[in-house]
């Protein structure tokens, strides 16, 4: 092989390499956003249905540790923001997102949903959006987290500052052998102030694997650009 040829082949294969590798992360995220949610009310568009909560519901926000369902957070609590300028995660006109006021008690949830005929040995993605609902929470993030029957999952996520903020938060589960969990999300800030959030389009749902055809048709994308240049060395040589 001559030189000429062997740095057609090598840039071939690297080409091939990124294309495959970018090939397989679009199938992987199209196949996840495809998944069918197991959250019977993860957009709030039902209203406070379907979900369990440590916190107090109230249609007035007085104290920490309440929650509401609502399209506006400054009609719960004067200090917080109001549409436009803050409006929920979902795409739906409803507009209903879960509204907190963190609690200063550890370990509640803030929200809670109980799954059976989960898929053994599967992995689960588990996402939500959060929210501040006042500006200028920098210095006292809110600190959420997944947790799986009482045990935490993933990384804890400290909300970023500013509000509207939505920012999506996660992990990747697995339940072994077992096909049901309860599944909620708490906050680890037990400070008074701000420690205010809003939660919107909780997420449960499989991560398949790409099917063989699949994996026939990424193969072939990612060798084209390998023969194609070695046709080319060849003619030229
Ligand atoms: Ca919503
Ligand atoms: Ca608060």
């Amino acid at each position: 092989m001559t030189t000429s040829r062997k740095s057609a082949h090598i840039s071939a294969v690297r080409i091939a390499v990124v294309l495959f590798a970018n090939v397989i992360c679009f199938v992987s995220l199209a196949q996840r956003s495809s998944a069918q949610n197991l959250v019977a009310n993860g957009d709030f568009s039902l209203g406070n249905t379907s979900f369990a909560s440590d916190y107090n519901f109230t249609s007035i926000n007085t104290s920490q540790n309440q929650y509401t369902v609502s399209s506006n957070p400054h009609t719960w609590n004067g200090g917080f923001l109001s549409p436009p300028t803050w409006v929920d995660h979902s795409p739906s006109a409803d507009n209903l997102a879960l509204l907190v006021n963190g609690s200063v008690t550890a370990g509640e949830d803030v929200w809670r949903e109980t799954f059976v005929g989960l898929t053994a040995n599967t992995n689960y993605t588990l996402s939500a959006w959060a929210s501040n609902l006042a500006p200028g929470s920098a210095p006292n993030p809110v600190l959420l987290q997944f947790f799986v029957n009482g045990a935490p999952v993933g990384s804890q996520f400290t909300v970023g500052p500013g509000a509207p903020n939505w920012q999506q938060f996660g992990a990747i589960w697995n339940p072994g052998a077992s096909t049901t969990a309860t599944i909620s999300i708490r906050d680890a800030n037990t400070d008074l102030e701000p420690n205010d959030f809003a939660l919107d389009d909780i997420s449960v749902a499989t991560v398949p694997e790409p099917s063989p055809a699949w994996l026939v048709v990424v193969g072939l994308l990612a060798i084209a650009p390998y023969r194609s240049a070695l046709r080319k060395s060849h003619r030229t040589e």
